[in-house]
């Protein structure tokens, strides 16, 4: 198993407008706020982090081949292109052969629409993470550092 270093945290579409959109779904926090808490959390491990989002798949698709050319680990919550992205899932692929990568979805998708209860993504991922709120991308990290430790 890869040893992690770095870790690229990627967000997906609409993930911009986090304590805008839905907050009885995604809660009140803004995406700054999810930023600084990782940043926090990332140094406490020991471990370097990126933090980006974008509403534009071709810019994921760029993140998470740079991810895979670094041989970073990658926590992603992408959004709605959970759903339909078969581009996205052939990219992972990659990381998946390598560092790896852990999906996080901030709402618990299992208990919505039926159409969010399939994930192009969660086959070739390390693990999901699902409706615990924020904290998700926090718990990813920590995966990662316990992993690097021989406890993953
Ligand atoms: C975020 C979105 O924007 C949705 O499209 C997904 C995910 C769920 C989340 O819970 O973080 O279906």
């Amino acid at each position: 198993m890869v040893n992690v270093h770095h870790v690229l945290v990627l967000n997906g579409p609409n993930l911009n407008r986090l304590g805008k959109r839905q907050p009885e779904v995604y809660g009140a926090e803004t995406l700054a706020d999810v930023e600084k808490r990782v940043r926090t959390r990332a140094s406490n491990l020991g471990l370097g982090v990126d933090f980006r989002q974008s509403n534009h798949e071709g810019d994921l698709l760029d993140w998470v081949h740079e991810a895979a050319d670094n041989r970073w680990a990658v926590v992603i919550n992408p959004g709605g292109w959970t759903h339909t992205s078969v581009a996205l899932r052939d990219a992972l692929a990659e990381v998946a052969d390598g560092a790896g990568f852990v999906e996080v979805h901030i709402s618990n998708v299992h208990a919505r629409e039926e159409f969010r209860q399939h994930s192009y993504l969660s086959e070739i991922a390390e693990g999901v993470v699902a409706g615990l709120g924020t904290l998700g991308y926090e718990l990813a990290l920590e995966y990662f550092a316990r992993r690097n430790n021989g406890n993953g």
